[in-house]
């Protein structure tokens, strides 16, 4: 077994919040709202940053609802009305809303997949849709049954097929998963990716997908977050692993340790306290700045930075090749 002392400090952080935070919050909104956090990010033709924010409503359900800006901290322009409402007449399982999007921009469609999660009587479940300027929306409807959620797409094909990351609960536990399609409506392939570790570990039990994989010459550099269970409630926290390119459900490197956790008010209070849920990230076009846009506290949304190179030197240090349990 490895030492888990840990030099990191405080001033070598391998995240950084943004003294602007938390960026967005329900104060901003140009409708009543309760919330606003988890976002899906991408970056739009002309540079500018669009995020896909997850709105809980003050009945309590969730709808998304875009903000765009032209330097991805302040200035947002916030649509006047929901971007995207659950439709349970022709999609019952969006019933109780629909939460948490992960957007990936795919070549090939010249489209942004949305992958989200629509929840309803059976539990969460994966909804997906394309569009080309979050305006309009082309649904594929619920594309992984219940209890699933936490899904991203694969930018491209691998070996012909569509790859989709997502969190089934499964009898095995809460683990990562990868699923393969032709077309993106019909999934199967499906296998582990990577397993919550066991007792006292930090990602013990119940894992997911942050923000889609981010592509390096390494391989699939990838945010995840981990839940603890303590007797006051979770701990959110993320964890970075590095995934084969062309196998993906192959973990090459797994970090020890979370690299980021909550700290500050507005990550420690909040409608859910002690949460930091990153759903979303934008490459700036010096090609090492990660911006982190993540969910703080069920309640506002956040911005924290980090050095693509530094990252992955924290994993070559810190990181070990333990996708699955008999690794750990
Ligand atoms: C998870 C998801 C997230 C939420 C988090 C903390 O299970 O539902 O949307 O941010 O819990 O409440």
């Amino acid at each position: 077994m490895t030492l888990a002392t840990d030099s990191t400090n405080a001033t070598d952080a391998l995240l950084h919040r943004h003294p602007a935070n938390p960026i967005l919050a329900s104060k901003d909104w140009p409708y009543r709202i309760n919330s606003v956090f988890n976002a899906g990010a991408t970056l739009l033709a002309d540079g500018s940053t669009l995020l896909l924010c997850r709105i809980e409503d003050r009945r309590g359900l969730s709808h998304l609802c875009a903000a765009r800006s032209v330097n991805g901290v302040d200035g947002w322009k916030i649509d006047p009305t929901p971007t995207l409402m659950p439709n349970p007449d022709e999609y019952p399982e969006e019933l109780w809303g629909i939460e948490d999007p992960r957007i990936t921009y795919v070549p090939e469609l010249q489209q942004y997949a949305v992958a989200y999660t629509s929840y309803s009587k059976g539990g969460p479940g994966v909804s997906l849709a394309l569009t080309k300027d979050f305006r309009s929306f082309e649904r594929y409807g619920v594309i992984m049954s219940p209890d699933d959620k936490d899904a991203a797409l694969l930018p491209y094909r691998i070996g012909g097929l569509w790859a989709l990351i997502h969190r089934p609960m499964t009898s095995l536990g809460a683990h990562i998963w990868i699923s393969y399609s032709p077309d993106l409506s019909h999934w199967g392939g499906h296998r582990v990716m990577m397993e919550a570790r066991k007792g006292a570990w930090w990602d013990a039990n119940k894992i997911g997908l942050c923000s889609p994989p981010i592509e390096t010459p390494r391989g699939w550099l990838t945010l995840y977050h981990g839940v603890r269970q303590t007797a006051s409630g979770s701990l959110y926290r993320v964890g970075l692993a590095l995934f084969d390119l062309q196998k993906p459900d192959v973990c090459l490197l797994r970090g020890d340790s979370w690299i980021f956790g909550a700290e500050t008010d507005y990550e420690r209070g909040g409608d859910v306290h002690d949460v930091v849920f990153p759903c979303g990230h934008t490459i700036s076009p010096d090609g090492d700045t990660v911006n982190i846009y993540y969910g703080a506290g069920d309640s506002c949304i956040a911005l924290a930075q980090a050095s693509l190179r530094s990252l992955l030197n924290w994993l070559d240090h810190k990181g070990e090749p333990s996708g699955l349990e008999r690794n750990c």
